[in-house]
């Protein structure tokens, strides 16, 4: 008999997305368990002690995979079904560089621009986001759809966030960071990324998640100044 494997997400956040999409990628039945972020459970403070955050993946009773990008490397692994990552080292190791940019430069510099009063301020990370955004885009192969080439792979999955969250925090934000005129490329990849019947079934409706995000606005202008003050 096959193991269970859980999957402890929340709704609305584009690092268990990455998790979902892998594991449906692949295949493999899984039971989403919902955490209240506001009043984290026992289970994942039991299974995530350092970070205490979501995703956390539960496969039978080993000890638990944390963080996202290492819980879709350890999907695409420990299970059959199509290669996330790319089969070259040489590919892998770019692929993994550029998730790492993404979510250290591209993400933060996002992140900031979005929650930061107008201002000069405001303005430099904005243009750092963009930057890093034409920096990204310039990694999608010439003539495929993905990321990964035809098909949806490792970096598609660890950028999906832009396709499917970005647009609604630029919504609540009133701040436009994602243009057809500046990156016609990233738009075109969103459009095809979010148009992948596997990524469909990851993706909730966009109604209820900008309110379950609208919400947390003042939780996201907070984080903004801690980042920004990271620099
Ligand atoms: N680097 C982590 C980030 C995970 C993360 O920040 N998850 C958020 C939800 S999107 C969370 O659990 N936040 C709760 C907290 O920080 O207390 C990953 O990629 O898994």
């Amino acid at each position: 008999m096959s193991e269970t494997v859980k999957l402890i997400g929340c709704f609305g956040s584009t690092a268990v997305h990455r998790a979902e999409v892998a594991l449906r990628l692949k295949g493999v039945p899984f039971e989403l368990v919902v955490e209240d972020l506001t009043n984290k459970s026992d289970l994942l403070l039991t299974h995530n002690p350092i970070y205490k955050t979501v995703p956390v993946l539960l496969h039978g009773d080993r000890p638990a995979v944390c963080e996202s990008l290492i819980i879709v490397e350890y999907v695409d692994e420990a299970f059959d079904g199509p290669l996330i990552l790319p089969s070259d080292p040489l590919d892998r190791a770019a692929a993994r560089f550029w998730a790492r940019f993404l979510d250290d430069k591209c993400w933060k510099a996002m992140w900031v621009a979005l929650w930061t009063a107008p201002g000069e301020t405001q303005a430099a990370w904005a243009r750092e986001a963009k930057e890093n955004m034409t920096l990204l885009e310039s990694q999608l192969p010439e003539g495929k759809k993905f990321f990964g080439g035809d098909a949806i792979g490792f970096l598609d999955i660890a950028v999906g966030g832009i396709a499917h969250l970005l647009g609604v925090f630029e919504e609540i934000a009133g701040v436009r960071l994602l243009a057809e005129e500046d990156h016609p490329a990233l738009c075109r990849w969103a459009r095809e990324y979010l148009s992948d019947e596997t990524v469909r079934q990851c993706v909730p409706d966009r109604d209820s998640v900008m309110v379950a995000l609208a919400a947390r606005k003042e939780l996201y202008v907070s984080i903004a100044k801690t980042m920004a003050a990271q620099k």
